[in-house]
């Protein structure tokens, strides 16, 4: 496995020295058996700027950390990495920025971890990279180690081919990600963007899911819709504990008959203004009152020295102060808003007091929140608003959909997902409840796994 980031988190522990923990997360969760079943190497940063470690084991992995210097992180990571790649694939929602020396620093880091993964695979080992901040490794990799099978993941979009042509390095992007067996996507429209780049930017021949390279190589490319790891969130929503400390949440907030939930990622691509904007005119036209409804959003910090973040927090924390401050009462705000992160415990209790939840990116590759929403309401209560630009929209088709650029109709998906009756609600949530059972991240790793075998 070669990811940005090891599976593990450091911690401190009591009487000074470190220790690791296994990170939270479902990709962690859905690997960890795999490599731990097959012996399988992790390379990854630690997360620590500037930190040489040697190979080490854990929980039965074996885990090769790759040092990043302070400046990799600022150029690779926050740089090209996060204000390079991250907007340019989220629709442009926000200007990328392109920097030569970030490029450079981008190209020096892959390399880097393409030397780890060639020195700690066995012969003809099934080598799995992931995501944007390593689309050169496959190719970097191939040149070393051409026994190996390579496969290659992207969780997050992958743009029309009209904004990844902007890219002044889209001919080397291209390049390394040609140098894997079989490229994954989480939605089939991604892999036909890719497809279409292949054939018109590099003159290459594609037939279905197959390219075919000049030297007889084939390339697939695929759809692998990623999930979560179902039963771990159900069984914690299930323990009385998490029934008892919704229940104290509903209290808190006064009871109201509506709880609205949105949990995100303090980022731009998560629609989390757009939603606000749209609650803050409900109330505004008395459509929805603080008596009645509370919007609970959770904004986890997030890539908090990147500009772009900074900017998107000031915006977001004057939107919601002037909300409350229009709508709210003494002991009654209208938003309930946290820029922290919670437990998993919390988060099972906080998807169990929300009727309503409220997921509107502009552009998701997945969004993995929508399914962990889903995954809690065992008894089939519940509303999940969600937008067509999620990745998930292709699977949960009974959410109430919504397009969250347009703010008159989100708000009156938002109503109508308030006001819909229990039955009608049930039907959807059985529906969708059905569709995660039988996808979990399992049968996501399998599957992948599976085809990275498959030699038609
Ligand atoms: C990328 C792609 C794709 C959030 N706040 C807390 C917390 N979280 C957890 C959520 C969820 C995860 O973080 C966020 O996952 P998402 O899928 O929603 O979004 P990204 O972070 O942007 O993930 C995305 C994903 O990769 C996987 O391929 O779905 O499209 O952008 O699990 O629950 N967890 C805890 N406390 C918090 O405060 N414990």
């Amino acid at each position: 496995m070669v990811a940005n980031r090891l599976p593990v988190d450091r911690i401190e522990m009591p009487d000074g020295s470190t220790a690791w923990r296994r990170s939270p997360g479902g990709l962690v969760t859905a690997l960890a058996p795999v490599m731990q079943g097959h012996h399988g190497a992790w390379i990854g940063w630690t997360g620590s700027p500037d930190e040489k470690l040697d190979p080490f084991d854990d929980n039965g992995m074996h885990l090769v950390p790759v040092m990043l210097s302070a400046e990799d992180v600022q150029l690779y990571y926050e740089g090209f990495s996060n204000a390079t790649l991250w907007p340019l694939y989220h629709d442009v929602i926000v200007a990328p920025e392109f920097h030569r020396e970030w490029w450079e620093s981008y190209v020096a880091v892959n390399r880097r971890f393409a030397e780890a993964a060639a020195e700690a695979a066995d012969d003809n080992a099934d080598v799995w990279v992931h995501d944007y901040q390593l689309q050169l490794v496959p190719a970097m990799l191939r040149r070393l180690r051409p026994d190996v099978r390579i496969g290659f993941f992207l969780h997050i979009p992958f743009p029309p081919t009209e904004l990844f042509a902007q890219m002044p390095w889209r001919r080397q992007i291209l390049d390394g990600l040609m140098g894997a067996d079989l490229v994954g996507f989480q939605r089939p429209g991604a892999a036909s963007n890719f497809a279409r780049l292949a054939r018109n930017r590099m003159g290459l021949r594609t037939r279905g899911d197959r390219i075919h390279l000049p030297d007889d190589r084939i390339v697939r490319a695929k759809a692998f819709p990623i999930s979560i790891d179902v039963n771990e969130l159900e069984s914690l929503a299930r323990q009385p504990e998490t029934t008892a400390r919704a229940a104290e949440m509903r209290q808190e907030v006064g009871n109201p008959e509506h709880i609205l939930l949105g949990v995100d990622r303090l980022d731009y691509t998560k629609g989390i203004r757009q939603r606000l904007r749209a609650f803050g005119e409900l109330l505004d036209e008395k459509r929805v009152s603080v008596d009645d409804a509370v919007f609970i959003q959770v904004a986890t910090p997030s890539r908090e020295r990147v500009e772009q973040y900074r900017v998107l927090r000031d915006e977001i924390e004057l939107l919601v102060g002037r909300i409350n401050g229009e709508h709210g009462r003494i002991g009654t705000p209208a938003i309930n808003y946290l820029h922290t992160s919670y437990s998993r415990t919390e988060m099972a209790a906080l998807f169990r007091a929300a009727d309503v939840a409220v997921v509107t990116p502009l552009r998701d590759g997945m969004n993995l929140v929508a399914k962990e929403y889903v995954s809690t309401r065992y008894d089939d209560t519940g509303a999940l608003v969600l937008s067509e630009f999620a990745g998930a929209a292709d699977e949960f088709r009974q959410a109430f959909l919504v397009n969250p650029h347009d703010i008159n109709g989100m708000k009156d998906t938002i109503v109508d997902a308030m006001n819909t009756d229990e039955r009608q609600l049930g039907r959807r949530m059985k529906a969708m409840r059905k569709h995660l059972a039988a996808h979990d991240v399992n049968v996501w790793a399998q599957t992948f796994l599976k085809a990275l075998h498959d030699e038609d």
